[in-house]
């Protein structure tokens, strides 16, 4: 517990209170437009004691703050407002937090220009001085600023230019957020001095030395893993400009390794063979089991030998197509350890898109299970797989064998429809294998898998990614970004069939060898409760989610969460798409107990790992940024000619160079690789968000900006949606455009244009989402269904979104200019029948 005092200094007259043992210190430093250290600067001092009780008599001389700090004795102190607020008025009534009874300080600050510093508390001049020590730690403003610098160095250097904030709640791990406006949140001392990255400082000094010199930096961390043989030089090459030829990236070429190695046999090795890998929680609570990494490696070798004997081979494709099982972790890690390339499709994806994923890799053999339990429904799953294998059959490509589990719980052997010859039960073969398997030594550059995800247009790219850079990317994202520790227990619900649990359920933990949780059932089964009933059973202390999960649970009160303890929590994770302010307060007061910082990580299939992600021993947390670039990458935002912005600022969020874990190509298709993601704004990689940077260097992310919608965190195309719904016979011509979903993030909206002469009915309107369940999977069904006689098109034909999503979202006076369309009463039609 942490209780708070504050002391506001006027540069040389420091209040200071009287009995304060110090053994923490937040230095946040307001300025006037002038910036630096110089004019009308105060500073605010906030002391976090243990407690008050315990507050010593060792009065602290805060008067060596104002030498080291050098601040300008011709400041001019601005208006502060110091409010003692008792706890219980900003934190959560069901909360369990144990500050409810003790009163803490907040500082509001009411200045119009307000730049603040997080002294690195350790090793701040100031500290040092209070010490009695001379720090050795560069004063925060000496670093050098250099172009591709500049942005993040604004955190700690205090950035240029200015603009109002009407008020900052600055608060301490500890704390309970108060409000919807500016709210700060620092690292408490306890826990920035237990991480990794203590401070921004030292996060500077990394990242400097990560973009200065990323083959060094890079080739220091990727030595800590096991290598057969050490890559050639040069450690990395790119070329990230389309006007130069061959989009082009490269890392630890000619270095030889395998990353199921690195996740199993080296942390074997070191001596955690019997350490837990997964804990396996299944749909029904009770319903579980466990693998230390010893067992792991003897499934992951028996199915590695099985797959050998039917005759993968190095290069090959296979296509796993399996729920959160500990077979899917064990498919892939297979796969890896003989060089197969592995495409994971997720298992809410209906045999339609598996086709098209088997049409477009060929795979020489599909993994499933037989059925799964998804709360209280069953799917079977083969029989999915049975359909695609047919009609991925007539259309060229025969899949010989579909190896399947048994997923007894959800249906038995005997009532699983099998097609003899082709099929084979896991359980029947796999087992009979040998234990140990030699294997597959390969280079950096050889392909590690394929993941399909969502484009503008209907086909899916097939995301390609390769096996060094990628290996030491996802591993060192992991350690930093979730402040990493052998004792943690970490759990992260995405599904492995998207990037995240590739990256961040098994190969980033397991290479940090790390215990991980994997759990194959819903949250809300039995009861929404069932998240936190898992964080105590298995006391978790890193949770990684996504932002949906988290909106549908505030949706369902409070005392599902409060009725569990959460003590094991530390640090909580956020990803798949923008956390709103709002639902990161909840997370943060009442699942963390206001005691675990958020970090909320951006990133892409295409990334591979974590691009902006806050560190959270280091940075102070803006609640729904993603604060600052990780090591290594340097985020540009360029407005529509491509010209990188300055300062504060908003509009596309380009990479400008590579990273390891980047993604090498679009799977067959590698002008689509470069016309999609290097063509828009020539020399960067573009990710098709949008992004503000605040003046304090921190990156907002706001959505994409191209015609991909993002549902719960899952990408969809619209030209996915849209072909789908005209599959069906009385759909002629659709739009489909994302609108704001209270718990999804977006949800699907789409104008349906039906073949002449049919009438409007409801049950049209579920024939239609009957058909895009059908064609792409549950999680893309439409949620409203517009009837629209004609279209809003150009001339030319090309239809104005901006005009549908307006509608869409019911802002009808912010149409714009309609004049250029063809036939401008479309509007007034498609208003019309905006109710119907
Ligand atoms: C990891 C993952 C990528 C898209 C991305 C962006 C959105 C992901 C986010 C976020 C804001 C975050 N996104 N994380 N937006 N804040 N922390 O989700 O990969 O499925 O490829 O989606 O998701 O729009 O472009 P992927």
């Amino acid at each position: 517990m942490i209780n708070d005092m504050m002391m506001i200094t006027n540069n040389s007259k420091y209040a200071s209170t009287s009995s304060t043992n110090i053994n923490n210190i937040q230095i946040i430093k307001q300025l006037g437009q002038g910036g630096g250290w110089g004019q009308h600067a105060s500073i605010i001092f906030i002391f976090s004691n243990k407690k008050y009780s315990s507050l010593s008599s060792s009065s602290s001389t805060v008067t060596a703050a104002s030498t080291s700090s050098s601040s300008s004795s011709s400041s001019t102190v601005n208006k502060i407002q110091v409010n003692r607020i008792p706890t219980s008025q900003f934190s959560n009534n069901n909360s369990k937090s144990n500050l409810t009874t003790t009163p803490l300080v907040k500082v509001k600050h009411p200045l119009p220009y307000f730049h603040f510093l997080v002294s690195n508390r350790s090793s701040s001049p100031i500290m040092a001085a209070m010490n009695g020590s001379s720090s050795s730690t560069t004063p925060p403003n000496s670093f050098t600023t250099s172009n591709h610098l500049r942005h993040v160095e604004s955190m700690s250097t205090l950035p240029s230019g200015a603009g109002p904030i009407p008020k900052l709640n600055a608060l301490i791990l500890g704390e309970s957020l108060a409000s919807e406006e500016d709210d700060l949140v620092l690292p408490s001392h306890d826990f920035s001095a237990q991480a990794h990255v203590s401070s921004p400082h030292k996060y500077l000094d990394m990242y400097k030395s990560s973009i200065e010199d990323p083959a060094g930096f890079w080739s220091g961390i990727a030595s800590q893993f096991y290598w057969k043989h050490k890559w050639a030089h040069p450690v990395y090459s790119e070329n990230l400009d389309i006007r130069k030829g061959r989009i082009n990236i490269e890392w630890f070429k000619g270095g030889i390794t395998n990353i199921c190695y690195n996740c199993l046999d080296t942390i074997i090795a070191a001596g955690n063979g019997e350490k837990i890998a997964i804990y396996w929680e299944g749909n029904e609570p009770g319903v579980d089991a466990s693998l230390t990494y010893n067992q792991l490696l003897h499934r992951v070798c028996q199915l590695a030998n099985y797959l050998k004997d039917i005759g993968v081979r190095k290069g090959d494709a296979v296509l796993i197509y399996l729920p959160m099982l500990m077979e899917l972790p064990i498919a892939m890690l297979a796969c890896a350890r003989i060089g197969a390339v592995h495409s994971v499709v997720f298992a809410g994806f209906s045999s339609e898109s598996l086709v098209q994923r088997i049409m477009d890799c060929k795979p020489k053999i599909v993994i499933t299970c037989n059925a799964v339990q998804r709360g209280s429904k069953t799917i079977h799953l083969k029989d999915i797989v049975d359909t695609a294998l047919t009609h991925s059959s007539l259309s060229g490509a025969t899949v010989d064998v579909c190896l399947t589990y048994e997923n007894e719980s959800a249906l038995k052997k005997e009532n699983t429809k099998w097609v003899e010859g082709r099929d084979t039960w896991w359980q029947d073969v796999v087992p009979k294998y040998p234990a140990t398997c030699d294997v597959e030594w390969v280079d950096a550059e050889d392909p590690l898998f394929l993941l399909y995800t969502s484009g503008s247009t209907g086909k899916p790219k097939g995301v390609l990614h390769t096996t060094g850079g990628y290996m030491v990317y996802t591993a060192t994202t992991f350690k930093y970004a979730f402040d990493y520790k052998q004792s943690d227990i970490y759990w992260c619900t995405a599904d492995c069939g998207w990037i995240t649990g590739h990256s961040y359920v098994t190969y980033g933990p397991l290479l940090n060898g790390a215990t991980v949780v994997v759990f194959e059932g819903a949250p809300n089964y039995p009861d929404f409760g069932r998240c936190w009933d898992i964080v105590d059973k298995y006391k978790v202390s890193i949770f990684y989610t996504a932002p949906t999960l988290v909106r549908s649970l505030m949706r369902e009160g409070d005392e599902h969460v409060t009725r569990y303890s959460r003590k094991s929590l530390r640090v909580l994770g956020s990803v798949g798409e923008p956390i709103n302010p709002s639902a990161w307060r909840w997370f943060f007061n009442l699942v963390g107990d206001s005691r675990c910082p958020i970090s909320d990580t951006w990133w892409q299939t295409e990334t591979g790992g974590f691009m902006i992600t806050p560190l959270p021993g280091a940075w102070p947390q803006k609640p729904g940024s993603a604060t600052f670039p990780f090591f290594g990458v340097q985020p540009v935002i360029v407005d529509e000619k491509g010209a990188e912005l300055e300062g504060e600022c908003s509009g596309y969020l380009c990479v400008k160079g590579s990273w390891p874990g980047a993604f090498r190509t679009l799977y067959g298709d590698h002008e689509r690789y470069e016309t999609t993601y290097f063509s828009a704004f020539p020399g960067y990689y573009f990710s098709g968000d949008g992004c503000s940077r605040d003046k304090d260097g921190y990156h907002w992310l706001t959505g994409r900006v191209d015609d991909v919608i993002n549902v719960s965190g899952h990408r969809i195309g619209t030209a996915e949606v849209e072909s789908a719904l005209v599959a069906h016979p009385h759909c002629a011509e659709a739009a489909v455009v994302g609108v704001e979903h209270e718990v999804k993030g977006q949800g699907i909206y789409a104008f349906v244009t039906l073949v002449e002469g049919v009438p409007y009915s409801d049950d049209l309107r579920k024939s239609l989402i009957m058909t895009v369940r059908k064609q792409i999977g549950a999680f893309a069904a439409p949620d409203r269904i517009h009837w629209a006689p004609g279209l809003p098109k150009t001339r030319s034909g090309k239809i104005m979104r901006r005009i549908l999503r307006k509608i869409a979202s019911r802002q009808l006076d912010e149409l714009g200019d309609i004049s250029t369309l063809a036939d401008p009463a479309v509007v007034d039609q498609l208003i019309a029948l905006a109710d119907c």
